[in-house]
């Protein structure tokens, strides 16, 4: 009798990390696609609460916990430091591991990894900003991490994921799944397939800026997507920067565009009615500015030129990402109802098809903030 199997389960992970108090609440939390996430609340002595994120890592996608938990640790020491020195509040301004009974910093289960840090409190992520404003704080604090990093030793990083944002390795993969059509479905999705074969030119716009040195590699996120940062429910200010699984060497591009793509949309990532998805050249502008805030002046200008084509490399790039899991039978990605990924693939070529329309606007923007 007793707990069902998987909440024993459950019970008996957590019972395996230093936690304080008595645990009285354990529940699914966020809407990340690819960790299992929970927040476990624990009473303390005298009645006060305290609160932990849990997370399973996603192991068919990250196939080295302990080099992926290395770099975690080393990322957030050192932003520990930062933030110590200009007397910010480390719990709060950065992730921390909570480490196991054993002294460990993530719990190998053999099948299974998981990790705790401390929740972050009177802090949210929105999946969509409300304002301007609240968009403009959340690229000031992804523009501050790019910034805190930017001496960040990049040889010491693991690259957690191979080729992460090498979009075009991403579109031969994306080749490779139509070719394969593993479960058939590419005969319903001729008309996706043709606008991003016939886009090839796009994968090559920041390999071949990188590759030729035109711009720099740098330590970056690699998931600036808006509900990968804490905002702090009193000052509504950008607090957190988290989901840091794939802080690697790559291009800030990719950070600021991935941001846009998914913050200065009009609709969801996977709204259904594609008439309500857009590019909110407003919120492009206010990301623009709050991103070149919080890095200081470490963007050269040559980078600062080409946010809109990160924009657009980074949203044609996950238009593929989407297409390709749609096509080889939902394999990377939760889904949560039939054609999910296909909803998630359509949106981002709709944005890239509106970003073609508004580009001369994007570049106006963004040449306001060149020097
Ligand atoms: P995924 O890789 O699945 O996106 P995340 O690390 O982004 O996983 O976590 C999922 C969600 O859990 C976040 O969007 C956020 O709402 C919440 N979360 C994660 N870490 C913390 C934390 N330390 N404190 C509070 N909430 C957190
Ligand atoms: C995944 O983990 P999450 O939900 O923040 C994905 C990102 C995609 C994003 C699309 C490791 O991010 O690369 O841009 O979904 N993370 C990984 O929403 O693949
Ligand atoms: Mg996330």
């Amino acid at each position: 009798m007793g707990l069902p199997e998987k909440e024993r389960n459950m019970d008996e992970i957590i019972s395996m990390f230093q936690l304080e108090g008595e645990v009285v609440e354990v529940i699914p939390f966020g809407s990340g696609h690819i960790n299992d996430t929970f927040r476990i609340t624990c009473n303390l002595p005298g009645g006060k609460g305290k609160k932990y994120i849990l997370q399973k890592m996603n192991d068919s996608i990250f196939k080295n916990p302990k080099e992926l938990m290395e770099n975690v640790m080393n990322v957030t020491a050192f932003l520990r430091e930062k933030i110590i020195a200009s007397k910010g509040d480390p719990d709060r301004e950065t992730l921390n591991v909570i480490p196991t009974k054993d002294g460990e910093n993530y719990l190998d289960c053999g099948e299974e990894c998981w990790r705790m840090y401390i929740f972050i409190e009177n802090a949210f992520c929105y999946d969509e900003a409300k304002t301007k404003e609240d968009f403009y704080y959340s690229a000031v604090a992804f523009g501050n991490f790019q910034r805190m990093l930017a001496d960040y030793p990049a040889e010491t990083l693991h690259e957690t994921i191979a080729n992460f944002h090498n979009t075009v390795s991403r579109f031969a993969d994306f080749k490779k799944a139509v070719e394969e059509d593993a479960c058939g479905r590419a005969k319903d999705v001729e008309e996706e397939i043709k606008f991003i074969l016939d886009r090839e030119d796009v994968a090559h716009i920041i390999c071949d800026a990188l590759e030729e040195k035109r711009i720099p590699l740098r330590v970056t996120h690699n998931d600036t997507k808006l509900n990968n940062v804490m905002i702090d429910e009193k000052t509504g200010k950008g607090l957190c920067v988290i989901d840091l699984d794939t802080v690697m060497p790559g291009s800030a591009l990719y950070d600021f565009g991935d941001s846009i793509r998914f913050g200065a949309s009009t609709g969801a990532e996977d709204e259904p009615d594609l008439d309500r998805v857009s590019l909110d050249l407003e919120l492009f502008e206010a990301y623009t500015k709050g991103f070149l805030e919080g890095c200081a002046g470490s963007m050269t200008e040559e980078e600062i030129r080409l946010f809109p084509s990160g924009a657009k490399v980074i949203t044609f790039e996950q238009g593929m990402r989407f297409l390709t899991d749609y096509l080889q039978g939902d394999t990377y990605y939760k889904i949560h109802r039939p054609g999910h990924n296909l909803d998630r693939a359509r949106t981002q070529l709709k944005l890239v098809a509106d970003m073609e329309k508004k580009w001369k606007e994007m570049e106006r923007v963004v040449a306001a903030y060149c020097k």
